[in-house]
């Protein structure tokens, strides 16, 4: 019988199975991914209806298939629905906005972004049901508190947000990437271990109805693409 693994190195390497696409269904199923992706918006107003926690499990899940560095998965996914310290992450992160809105950003940043109407105030860190923090691990903790090196860590937890935000999304959820700068309070707040940095806060819910998007273009192929063939 044909074995379904081979040893390289001394480690077990597996079969990779493929799914078996021909080239019309590459075409279609390529561009239905595109469709529906691009359907994928920015929202700032949840609905405060209940998600269950199953469903936040399924999305980390999700976002834990990324590839990373030396497959060292340098995350930690903090997944708060509790109200008490919704309310400390908001009232934190506003007074950090606040700051950042009226001392540390410059004027020409700030027009860059009143289309997307910002501001200091940042409902959603109460209203929707879930906010997920995404910590880097700039290094790993042994059992001693040895540390032991991850590699390109700033690639990898940006490639599993990604997919995370693809997975929120495919739920029929939304979310929004929020960065309040600096964000070293959440690691405080939620009492990290010294080898965890706050990396990007998503609150996960249902928007709110009606709920308003800017109305954005995304750029088009041949502003962002160069074939070379
Ligand atoms: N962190 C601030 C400001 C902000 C900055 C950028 I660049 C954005 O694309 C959006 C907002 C805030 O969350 O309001």
């Amino acid at each position: 019988m044909k074995s379904n693994h081979v040893i390289i190195n001394g480690y077990r390497h597996i079969a990779y199975n493929p799914d078996i696409t021909t080239e019309s269904e590459l075409i279609e199923k390529s561009e239905s991914f595109h469709t529906w992706l691009d359907k994928r918006r920015s929202v700032r107003d949840f609905s405060d209806k209940h998600i269950p926690k199953e469903v936040i499990e399924n999305l980390i899940k999700s976002a834990s298939t990324a590839p990373s560095g030396a497959h060292k998965q340098p995350w930690t996914f903090c997944a708060i629905s509790n109200p008490q310290l919704k309310t400390k992450i908001r009232k934190e992160a506003e007074t950090e906005e606040k700051e950042s809105y009226e001392n540390r950003m410059s004027e020409r940043w700030k027009k860059d972004l009143e289309p997307l109407a910002t501001d200091m105030h940042k409902p959603f860190l109460e209203v929707a049901p879930w906010l997920i923090i995404a910590f880097k691990k700039v290094y790993e903790l042994g059992e001693n508190n040895e540390k032991h090196n991850n590699y390109y860590v700033n690639e990898s937890i940006g490639i599993a947000c990604g997919m995370l935000i693809s997975a929120i999304h495919n739920a029929g959820l939304v979310t929004l990437t929020h960065t309040p700068s600096p964000m070293n309070f959440l690691a405080k707040i939620l009492d990290r271990p010294s080898n965890e940095r706050a990396f990007l806060l998503l609150p996960v819910g249902y928007p709110k109805t009606p709920a308003y998007v800017p109305d954005l273009k995304r750029k088009n192929l041949d502003e962002m693409t160069v074939f070379y063939e």
